[in-house]
């Protein structure tokens, strides 16, 4: 075995969603925790630099030893070309992410060796067979990662990021994990409903250590257990942060979680309402979600002055054309921040993938496609693929039309009014490109103008 320091180079590929310049997207990208959490397992003999695509050109003649490539499904054609280019290059390449656990034997055409689910315990005995020339083609996580004693994921190592504000906000993960089984989400073939948590004391020992002013817990679930909710937002109380973190809609019947939640610095809730058909959800094994209650639970968490940001998706098998203005009537007459739209998508392993994949209806497997804004990769049942993109755009430009959005803002004056604005804002197309730069002060004009031009002549790409 040699005794040199070996080097590592870890890389978050881009899309093609933020190859548009979409200031979001790459913001909001830089919130994963994939590859900085197995930055934070790597041996000390290693020594590692990280690499976020969105905003930074891949150098791909850099001197490494190793490439980790972590990726998701709508950018793992970018990763595998990636893959290849550092493969070109006699660079030892391994990937690892949802996308690659899905389909192990896709990702080995393109990589040395392929890193099953979680990357926390198999990913340093990787690098110990790659040092003695042992290098296996597939490492499986075989049993739940346990949370108690991982180390702090490396959060200060990108170039051109400042993690903690507003738009970027800094990434925390509580938990992972969801005992649900809806048959849409990937949690559930990764997780394999196995839900667990860190220690309390060790979330708030990070926050204090780093110092962020917004957090984004990026739990699938926060809120799936009450009593740790309960015990987090009270030992976040003290903490002086501002936080957001998805959850479901069920919060909304405890509502001394709810008071908790804001008292704790909770500004705004993702909540996948998922669709405002009752049947749709029973569908997809989301029936938990109860449509008639929707109204007032919503009404309960706005009480509490927190906004709500609604995921919903479209194309279930009970959906009819009539799905689009029946959503937008509903979002008329409830007061959320916003809405974020989703053609159903049905990513590799899912139940729903293996269903309509029996059933002969998956028509497009570019996985390129497989982001929410722009392909129907399905046959839906009760609409054509066509009349379902139609109708997302539809919702999507009804939604956004001014004087719905000056409404929103409106409803939300009361409280938290800059924030709700912002937030409002920043989800409209195109706004957060031109706007949202700016106004928070992220980076000044210049540097701006270097990354999109360094984004634009990026080598190597699809
Ligand atoms: C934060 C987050 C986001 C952020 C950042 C997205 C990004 N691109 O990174 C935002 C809010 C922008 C987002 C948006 C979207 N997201 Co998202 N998101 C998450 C979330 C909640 C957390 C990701 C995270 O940091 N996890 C914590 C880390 C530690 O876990 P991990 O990523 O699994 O990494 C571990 C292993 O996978 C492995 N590993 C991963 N990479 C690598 C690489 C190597 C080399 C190795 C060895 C190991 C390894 O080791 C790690 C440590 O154990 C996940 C769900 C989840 N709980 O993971 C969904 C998730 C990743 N998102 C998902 C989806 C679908 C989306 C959207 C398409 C949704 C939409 N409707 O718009 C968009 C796409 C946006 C985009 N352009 O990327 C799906 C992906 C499914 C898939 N097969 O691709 C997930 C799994 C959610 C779900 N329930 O299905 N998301
Ligand atoms: S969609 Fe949400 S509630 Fe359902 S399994 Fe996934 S994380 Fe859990």
């Amino acid at each position: 075995m040699q005794d040199r320091k070996y080097k590592v180079l870890l890389v978050n590929p881009t899309d093609n969603f933020s190859k548009l310049h979409f200031y979001k997207e790459k913001c909001q990208i830089s919130t994963t925790l994939s590859i900085r959490s197995i930055f934070a397992v790597t041996p000390e003999d290693f020594e590692v630099t990280l690499v976020n695509e969105c905003f930074e050109k891949m150098d791909f003649d850099v001197d490494v030893d190793i490439v980790g490539i972590t990726g998701l499904t709508h950018n793992v054609k970018i990763a595998y070309k990636m893959a290849q280019e550092f493969k070109k290059r006699s660079k030892t390449v391994v990937m690892g992410g949802y996308h690659v656990s899905a389909l192990p034997h896709e990702a080995k055409k393109y990589a040395d060796s392929v890193v099953v689910g979680e990357g926390d315990i198999v990913w340093p005995k990787l690098l110990q067979d790659f040092k003695q020339n042992k290098l296996k083609p597939f490492y499986y996580s075989k049993t739940p990662v346990d949370l108690i004693n991982l180390p702090f994921p490396v959060t200060d190592s990108f170039k051109f990021e400042k993690l903690g504000n507003l738009h970027t906000s800094f990434p925390i993960q509580a938990s992972r994990g969801c005992p649900n089984k809806c048959s849409f989400c990937a949690i559930t073939y990764f997780h394999k409903h196995q839900v667990r948590y860190r220690p309390i004391e060790k979330i708030v020992e990070e926050i204090k250590l780093k110092k962020p002013k917004y957090i984004f817990f990026i739990d699938d679930n926060l809120t799936i257990n009450y009593n740790f909710a309960k015990e987090l937002f009270v030992a976040l109380k003290p903490l002086n942060i501002k936080w957001s973190a998805q959850c479901s809609i069920t919060i909304a019947q405890h509502p001394e979680l709810l008071q908790l939640a804001k008292q704790s610095g909770c500004f705004c809730l993702y909540i996948g309402l998922e669709s405002i058909n009752q049947e749709s959800l029973n569908s997809v094994k989301k029936g938990f979600n109860k449509v008639e209650e929707y109204k007032k639970a919503i009404a309960k968490i706005n009480q509490c002055n927190i906004g709500i940001v609604s995921l919903l998706m479209f194309g279930f098998d009970n959906d009819t054309k009539k799905i689009f203005k029946d959503t937008l009537k509903f979002l008329d007459e409830v007061k959320i921040l916003h809405a974020e739209f989703s053609m159903v998508i049905p990513f590799p392993s899912t139940p729903l993938f293996e269903q309509l994949k029996k059933g002969s209806r998956i028509i497009d497997y570019d996985w390129n496609h497989y982001h929410p804004g722009n392909h129907c990769v399905f046959k839906p049942k009760n609409m054509t693929p066509n009349e379902l993109e139609k109708g997302q755009k539809w919702l999507l430009i009804k939604h956004c039309l001014p004087h719905r959005v000056l409404q929103r803002i409106w409803k939300h004056r009361k409280n938290n009014f800059l924030i709700n604005t912002y937030l409002i804002f920043v989800d409209i197309p195109y706004v957060n490109f031109f706007v949202v730069p700016f106004f928070v002060k992220l980076i000044s004009i210049k540097d701006w103008f270097e990354r999109s031009v360094a984004i634009d002549n990026k080598s190597g790409l699809p």
